[in-house]
């Protein structure tokens, strides 16, 4: 089993969109290990992004995560963190696949209504940015 970092951000939280993705995450298969609402800060956004800092949407992209609530969640499968990515499509929604969140979901390549480690190392820094140990028993 694998775990993966996701999160239902704040465009898709904010149109009542997070029932509809969570009821695709537990009939895809996977196990919810841990999950919680947070309305991160521009600076918690910065450090979350922090592999983007030289990025020319940095700035919009932090503004836009620290924008509103979102859902943070670590999600469990056999190969979670392929099997998230491909659920959720590719990160521009107008280039996503059918059937994907993004497709269904997203706004723009900017508001595309999820996110996903894309590597187990991502993974090994994500996850404890959110969430500590206890809150995944
Ligand atoms: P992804 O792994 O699919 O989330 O995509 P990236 O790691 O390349 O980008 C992280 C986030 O930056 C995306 F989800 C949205 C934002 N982004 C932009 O706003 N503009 C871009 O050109 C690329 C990414």
């Amino acid at each position: 089993m694998e775990r993966t970092f996701a999160i239902i951000k704040p465009d898709a939280f904010a149109a009542g969109d997070a029932g509809k993705i969570l009821a695709r995450i537990y009939a895809e298969g996977f196990k919810v290990v841990g999950i919680k609402k947070l309305y991160m800060s521009k600076v918690e956004a910065e450090g979350f992004y922090y592999v983007h800092k030289e990025r020319p949407f940095f700035g919009e992209l932090t503004d836009f995560m620290s924008s509103g609530p979102c859902i943070v969640m670590v999600l469990e499968a056999a190969g979670a963190i392929k099997k998230w990515r491909d659920l959720m499509g590719a990160t521009n929604p107008a280039e996503a696949d059918e059937g994907t969140l993004r497709k269904e979901f997203g706004r723009s390549i900017g508001e595309n209504a999820t996110h996903g480690s894309d590597a187990p190392e991502t993974a090994a820094f994500e996850i404890p940015y959110f969430f500590s140990g206890l809150e995944l028993l």
